[in-house]
């Protein structure tokens, strides 16, 4: 029989998304029942074009599930991934809760798809968004050259801060629009008042140089986990990884400026063709003709999208790479589906 899947927390930012996905994918799934907090079952949405009402989250609820993917804060997961592993399913969990236990393999198919086999707490982790949005086009590179280090900038959109965080830009432009704020100082915090949602700063007209909460020596969470995952992704525990995570003004697809350097020398036409032919990486790279990618252009596709390639003038082991993700999609939905799919062959769906 086919396998059944649950989607816990599935009216949520990304649940709305992969069930769209799901919907869009070869169809491999049994059943696909929907899980959500207590106030939120009894709606009804849409998946594969028929209508399901969502359950409450409950210790019945996976009752004859074979994959439960979970997209619910990290506390949520901690306290329910292993309850719907005791009742028999594989787990693939967005959340932070796992993504660093050294019995939990975390998946990016394109790159270390062999790791979601070895899953000792039967659960498998979906790496951050951040570190999906480049990570696919850095495995492929690192395949052929051999990453020695990586000096990461990111440009992350406000959905990455959920639906809140869209909320907040949203509210923010309607308050500034029309107004020749921004060229003050403190015009644009003044116009958006108390309105600063999950960010410590305005976010419209403005970047903000944080993301995620503050740990040691001034590092946010986020920049950790750009290092921490990527190093757990590609089995590199001693990569050297730098990253510096900032917020703008932008709703779905996160940026980074990538510096990547390699054991060996690279050259941008050898880059260009490891990168075309790599499965889920797109080459969008010809500036002469404005031609590279934006979050505006990317948003709601897929793949991992590369332009601005470059070897790096002082050093000819390196790259400098813009690279673009829809964070919903391949930062999240789109990861989990995959893994999903790949548990799913594994158990002879
Ligand atoms: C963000 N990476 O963009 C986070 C969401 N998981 O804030």
């Amino acid at each position: 029989r086919k396998p059944h899947l649950a989607v816990v927390g599935a009216t949520g930012a990304v649940g709305t998304v992969l069930l769209g996905i799901l919907s869009a994918r070869a169809d491999i799934w049994g059943e696909i029942r929907l899980i959500a907090s207590p106030r939120s079952a009894g709606r009804k949405l849409t998946v594969r074009g028929e209508e399901v009402e969502v359950a409450a989250l409950s210790e019945d609820a996976f009752d004859g599930i074979d994959v439960a993917m979970f997209d619910v804060p990290d506390e949520v997961s901690a306290q329910w991934a292993p309850v719907a592993v005791s009742k028999g399913a594989v787990v693939v969990d967005n959340s932070g809760a796992f993504r660093m236990d050294p019995d939990v393999p975390l998946v990016v198919p394109e790159v270390n798809a062999h790791a979601a086999r070895v899953r000792p707490r039967g659960i498998v982790a979906n790496p951050n968004c951040t570190t999906l949005s480049m990570i696919v086009a850095l495995g492929a590179l690192h395949a052929e050259y051999g990453l020695s280090e990586l000096i990461v900038s990111s440009y992350q959109a406000v959905s990455g801060a959920g639906q809140a965080g869209v909320d907040t830009l949203r509210a923010q432009l309607s308050a500034i629009s029309g107004t020749e704020l921004g060229s003050a100082p403190g015009d644009v915090r003044r116009a958006v008042g108390d309105t600063l949602g999950p960010f410590p700063a305005p976010i419209a007209l403005n970047v903000v140089p944080w993301a995620g909460s503050l740990r040691e020596d001034g590092w946010s969470s986020e920049e950790l986990k750009v290092r921490n995952e990527s190093r757990k992704i590609l089995g590199m525990p001693d990569l050297r990884v730098t990253a510096t995570c900032v917020r703008v003004p932008v709703i779905t697809t996160h940026s980074l400026a990538v510096h990547a350097r390699f054991e060996n020398e690279v050259t941008v036409a050898g880059a260009h063709e490891i990168l075309a032919s790599a499965p889920g990486v797109v080459v969008s790279d010809d500036p002469a003709e404005g031609e590279f990618p934006t979050p505006s252009d990317v948003a709601g596709t897929d793949p991992t999208w590369v332009g601005r390639v470059r070897r790096s003038l002082d050093d000819p082991r390196a790259l400098e790479l813009f690279v673009c993700g829809d964070n919903l999609r391949k930062g999240a939905a789109l990861n989990a589906a995959q893994i999903g799919e790949l548990v799913a062959a594994e158990l002879g769906g």
